[in-house]
C-alpha cells in the first residue's frame, strides 16, 4: 500500500488549496514544499516593487465563503507581503502545515505498474509513495538563469528578483544595473528609482505596459461583498478570469473611428491588462490590434521626454498582448530621471560581467549591483526539473518537442500524476487564482470518482491527447501569439521546443470542456 493517497508538490494557490480541498473529502494528502514557508510564488519573488498585475478581489480564493468575508485587501493590485500574509491566513485558518514537509524539493518520480502509484525521492534522499500525485509547481517558478560570463568575478551585490533576500536591501547611492524588462523587471526598477545612486536598464524588448491606476478599495470591496458570489460567477465564464466589462465588437463590425478611439482610451484610464479586452478579436485581428498597439506606443512618446529614450522603449516588432504585457506605476517616467540610463542590448550586447561592472557593445559600465530580472522557463520547467518516469519512459523526453496533454491535467502514459495549471490550460493568459480553483476542484472530484468506483487508475487516451494537443495549436494559430518571441511560446529559454504552452480559448470555454468531460464519464481518460 502506499504511503500516502496523494502527493502534492507545492504549498502555493495550488497546492494550498488541493491539499485542503483533498483533506475535506477524506483522502490522506500530503504536500511536500521546497521552500521554508507557505506562498510559493509569492514567497520568492519578494523584490522591491513586487505586486499582482491581477486585481487582488480577483487574485483570491473563492472556494471559502467565510474567508472572502473576512479578509480585507487593501489595495486594487496587491503588494508581495499582502498575498503571502493572505496565504499563512489560509494555512494557518484552514490548519494546513501540519500535512506540509518544508525545505524539501521532489528530484523524481517514478511509477510502478503493479502497484499503481507514485515513488517520490526527495533531495535528502527520502522516500514517499502515493497513489496520485498533483504537481502544484507553478507556471513561473523555474528561474531562467542566463548564463553571463564572468558574473562570479563581479565584486559588487548580485540579486536575483525570484530569490530576492528577506533582509530589506538599500540601494541608496548606489550605481544599479537591472537586467530584463518584463514584469519583474519594471516593478524593481520603479520601486528602487527614486533612491538608487544611478540605474542603468539593459532592455532586450521594449514591453507594453499599461497603468495600473492602483487605488485603496476598502469602500469597493464593501460593495463587492454584498455579491462577490456573482462576481465569482461571472469570473469563471469570462475570458480571462476575470471580468472585464463588455469588450467591443469583433473589429470589423463597423466601428466608427471615434468610438474606438474612446474604448482605447477608457481602457487604458481605467487600468490593468483588461486593455486587451478592448476589442473581442484584439488577439485574432491584426488590424484591431495595431490600432490598440498605436494607441499604447503613442502614450509612451507622451510620457517619456527625451524621444530617442523614447523610442527605445517603444513596442515595435510584435504584436500587443503577444507576449506577457505589463502593468505599471510610473515606468516610464522613471526614464525622465538624469541618472537613469537605457542600454538596448540589441545594440549594445551584453558581452560579459566584469569585476567592475558590465561590458556591454565594448563599453564598460561601473557598478555595485547588479539585479537580474531574467524570467522563467515557464510552464514546462518546474515539471522538467523533476525526473518523471514510467519504465523506459520519461517526461522529458515524452515532452522533447513540447507539450502533449490532454487538457493539460495529465499526459498519456503517466498515470495518475495531475498537474494544475498544467500547460495547455488557460493558467498563464488567465487570472491563475481562478485557473487554479478550476483543476483542484475538477483533479479532486476525478479522484472521488475513482474511489467510488474501486478504481486505482487513471490516463488519458493517446487519441485524445492527440486531439487536445491539436486543438491547442490550432486555437494558437488563429491568434498572433507566435508573432511574439516571447515565454509564452518558450522563445525565452535557449533550445526550448516552440510551442503554444497555454490554451488560448478562454477560462470560461475551457471550464465547459471540464465540466462536459466529467459529466460524461471522464471522456477520453483511461480508468481502471
Ligand atoms: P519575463 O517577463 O520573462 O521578463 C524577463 C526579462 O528578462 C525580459 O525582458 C527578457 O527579455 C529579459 N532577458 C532574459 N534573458 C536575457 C538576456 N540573456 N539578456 C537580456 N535580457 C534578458 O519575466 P518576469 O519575471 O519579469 O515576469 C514573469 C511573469 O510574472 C510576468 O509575465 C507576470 O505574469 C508576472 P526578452 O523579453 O525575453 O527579450
Amino acid at each position: 500500500m502506499p504511503d500516502r493517497d496523494v502527493l502534492i508538490i507545492g504549498a502555493g494557490f495550488s497546492g494550498l488549496y488541493q491539499l485542503h480541498k483533498l483533506r475535506e473529502l477524506g483522502f490522506d494528502a500530503h504536500v511536500v514544499e521546497a521552500g521554508p514557508q507557505v506562498g510559493g510564488t509569492w514567497y520568492w519573488n519578494r523584490y522591491p516593487g513586487a505586486r499582482c498585475d491581477i486585481e487582488s478581489i480577483g487574485y483570491s480564493y473563492s472556494f471559502d465563503p467565510e474567508l472572502q468575508q473576512e479578509w480585507n485587501w487593501t489595495e486594487r493590485y496587491a503588494a508581495q507581503p499582502e498575498i503571502l500574509a493572505y496565504l499563512e491566513h489560509v494555512a494557518d485558518k484552514l490548519n494546513l502545515r501540519t500535512d506540509i514537509s518544508f525545505d524539501t524539493r521532489v528530484v523524481s518520480l517514478d511509477f510502478d505498474d503493479p502497484q499503481d502509484m507514485w515513488t517520490a525521492t526527495t533531495d535528502s534522499g527520502a522516500t514517499i509513495t502515493a497513489r496520485y500525485v498533483v504537481a502544484a509547481t507553478g507556471c513561473l517558478s523555474k528561474p531562467l538563469l542566463p548564463e553571463f560570463p564572468g558574473l562570479d568575478d563581479f565584486a559588487g551585490d548580485v540579486y536575483w528578483t525570484w530569490d530576492w533576500p528577506t533582509d530589506e536591501v538599500d540601494f541608496a547611492d548606489k550605481r544599479v544595473a537591472v537586467i530584463g524588462t518584463g514584469s519583474s523587471g519594471i516593478q524593481t526598477i520603479t520601486a528602487i528609482a527614486p533612491t538608487v545612486g544611478s540605474l542603468t536598464v539593459f532592455q532586450r524588448t521594449p514591453t507594453y505596459a499599461v497603468p495600473a491606476q492602483n487605488r485603496l478599495i476598502a469602500e469597493e470591496l464593501a460593495e463587492l461583498k454584498t455579491h462577490y458570489d456573482d462576481f465569482r460567477a461571472e469570473s469563471r465564464l469570462s475570458v480571462g478570469g476575470i471580468p472585464c466589462g463588455d469588450e467591443l465588437p469583433p473589429f470589423f463590425d463597423d466601428l466608427d473611428d471615434g468610438r474606438i478611439r474612446s474604448e482605447l482610451h477608457m481602457r487604458y484610464d481605467d487600468g490593468g491588462l483588461c486593455f486587451q479586452q478592448s476589442f473581442r478579436d484584439l488577439l485574432q485581428n491584426e488590424e484591431a490590434n495595431a490600432r490598440a498597439a498605436e494607441y499604447v506606443r503613442n502614450r509612451i512618446k507622451d510620457k517619456v521626454h527625451d524621444p530617442a529614450v523614447a523610442e527605445k522603449l517603444t513596442p515595435r516588432s510584435y504584436p500587443i498582448a503577444a507576449k506577457r504585457m505589463c502593468v505599471d506605476t510610473g515606468y516610464y517616467e522613471v526614464y525622465n530621471q538624469p541618472n537613469v540610463t537605457l542600454v538596448d542590448v540589441n545594440e549594445q550586447p551584453i558581452e560579459r560581467i566584469t569585476e567592475h561592472g558590465i561590458r556591454a557593445g565594448g563599453t564598460d559600465h561601473e557598478f555595485d549591483v547588479i539585479i537580474l530580472a531574467t524570467g522563467f522557463d515557464a510552464m514546462t520547467g518546474a515539471l522538467a526539473a523533476i525526473d518523471i518516469r514510467h519504465g523506459a519512459q520519461t517526461l522529458r523526453d515524452k515532452w522533447s518537442d513540447g507539450p502533449r496533454t490532454y487538457l493539460g491535467l495529465m499526459s498519456a502514459g503517466f498515470p495518475n500524476l495531475f498537474t494544475v495549471t498544467g500547460p495547455q490550460s488557460p493558467s498563464v493568459l488567465s487570472n491563475m487564482v481562478t485557473s487554479i480553483e478550476t483543476h483542484v476542484e475538477w483533479i479532486s472530484a476525478a479522484l472521488s470518482h475513482l474511489r467510488e468506483h474501486g478504481l486505482t487508475r487513471i490516463e488519458p487516451d493517446v487519441a485524445a491527447e492527440d486531439n487536445w494537443v491539436n486543438t491547442t495549436n490550432d486555437a494558437a494559430d488563429m491568434t498572433l501569439l507566435k508573432q511574439a518571441p516571447s515565454w509564452y511560446m518558450g522563445a525565452n529559454v535557449p533550445g526550448k521546443p516552440r510551442a503554444a504552452l497555454p490554451f488560448v480559448g478562454g477560462v470560461g470555454t475551457y471550464q465547459q470542456i471540464l465540466d462536459g468531460i466529467a459529466v460524461t464519464g471522464y471522456h477520453g481518460f483511461e480508468l481502471v
